[in-house]
């Protein structure tokens, strides 16, 4: 047995490896006893970590369903089609593609398939929410396509309209100036409904193609809790592990027109084999996304979002966008002490076992790697049934490590304190407790 109190699923399979073991019964441990509250993950059913962890993973799989450059696939080009049904079923959409490895996979495919090199790209800054595939200088995106940025609205003093939303008259100015090939929706770090139709009208308007990056709101989409660009953008791409539950990776769904340059961006375009493990863990999250349950969760990850939300505005923290209509906080933590940076807060609350990360804030005076703010989450946590009672107390633990974050026996307080709350709701009940 491990010597965790919550081993690692499927950990009897790795006595071989007491090393790998004992790492993976570390991290069972860190996830089932301090909160998760990063934006971007989520903890999969054990039906996903079972596919995902399967003989699948043995397999080459070059091509599609029908067309592998690979003998043995029958059984694998089931799989495949099924995670593209479902996955259509789920969103609906002409076309879906299973395969990226990850978003940002699915993003650079979504380019390659509409773009030429060169060609302008209108999308979110960086530093106001937007994505490092987006056109950050960082990334191969801005080396290959130019990028002009938009932006959102400066924040105001008027808590009725507080500004820092996507400033829509901003992208209608630059989108009849730049004249670009295709605008981009979709962020890491907003906290509103990104409505798609004004994109679309602003598109149709200069004669661009529309794509809706849907990584963060895609489960919420899926729950009916947000309005879905399926349908209304080209191309919609997102990932599969975050507000959607699924496992690590991407998916992109888009009209049958651009089904074949879709495929081909991908394979051969950008990848090679096929990871058919992750896409059977993609095809249970899927199934398991179209079930009713699925929308009591997703209204539930925004009700406990605005918990959180307001209990953290209770301790002097000023929220970006003064508040959430989706799965993320943004805080603005110079209104609770303007010394703080976002850095030192992640550390101080990951030592009290609450797990969050640095993120600027629009027109942050610090830099990237300091901030001035932080990012919460509330997919995860909702996942283990944790509800608006339980965010509200971690929203206060949150302002009292802040405050108390010099004294290390007030910080260990707080640390006991959410392992007592963490053990109350584990991720996995039917594994824990080897
Ligand atoms: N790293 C992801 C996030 O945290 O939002 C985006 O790629």
């Amino acid at each position: 047995m491990s010597s965790h109190t919550h081993a690692s699923p499927f950990d009897e399979w790795l006595t071989g490896d007491p090393e790998v073991r004992a790492l993976l019964g570390a991290e069972a441990e860190r996830q089932s006893t301090t909160v998760q509250l990063i934006a971007s993950e989520n903890f999969t059913s054990t039906a996903v970590l079972a596919a995902t962890g399967s003989v699948l993973t043995n397999k080459y799989a070059e091509g599609y369903p029908g067309r592998r450059y690979y003998g043995g696939n029958q059984v694998i080009d089931e799989v495949e089609d099924l995670a593209r049904d479902r996955l259509t079923a789920l969103f609906g959409g002409e076309h879906a593609n299973v395969q990226p490895h990850a978003g940002s996979n699915a993003n650079l495919a979504a380019y390659q398939a509409l773009l030429k090199p060169g060609d302008t790209v209108l999308a979110m800054r960086l530093d106001h929410g937007g994505h490092l595939t987006h056109g950050s200088p960082a990334s191969i995106t801005s080396k290959v396509w130019n990028f002009v940025s938009y932006g959102v609205s400066p924040a105001t003093d008027d808590p009725d309209k507080p500004g820092e939303l996507i400033d829509f008259d901003q992208v209608s100015d630059l989108a009849r100036t730049h004249r670009p090939a295709l605008i981009v929706a979709g962020s890491t770090a907003y906290a509103r409904i990104i409505d798609p139709l004004p994109f679309r009208e602003i598109a149709d308007s200069v004669g661009a193609r529309f794509m809706f990056d849907a990584a963060h709101p895609a489960g919420l989409i899926a729950g009916g809790a947000h309005p879905s660009p399926v349908g209304v953008a080209d191309v919609v791409t997102f990932t599969t592990h975050k507000t959607l539950r699924g496992p690590r990776g991407g998916a992109i769904l888009c009209s049958a027109e651009l089904a074949k340059a879709i495929d081909s961006a991908i394979f051969p375009g950008l990848q090679g084999g096929p990871l058919e493990n992750v896409i059977a863990g993609k095809a249970v999250a899927f199934a398991e996304a179209a079930r009713p349950e699925f929308r009591s969760y997703a209204a539930q990850v925004v009700a406990n979002a605005r918990a959180l939300a307001y209990a953290v505005a209770a301790e002097g923290i000023r929220l970006v966008s003064g508040g959430t209509e989706n799965h993320q906080v943004l805080c603005d933590l110079r209104t609770f002490d303007a010394e703080l940076t976002g850095k030192e807060a992640q550390e101080v609350l990951d030592r009290a076992g609450i797990t969050c990360n640095r993120n600027t804030i629009p027109d942050d005076p610090r830099s990237p790697f300091v901030t001035s703010g932080l990012r919460l989450g509330s997919a995860a946590q909702t996942t283990t049934g944790m509800g608006e009672a339980e965010m509200a107390r971690i929203g206060a633990l949150i302002g009292r490590t802040l405050r108390e974050r010099s004294d290390d026996a007030a910080v260990a307080a707080v640390r006991a304190e959410i392992r007592e709350l963490c053990l109350a709701f584990p991720p996995y009940p039917d594994l824990d407790g080897a």
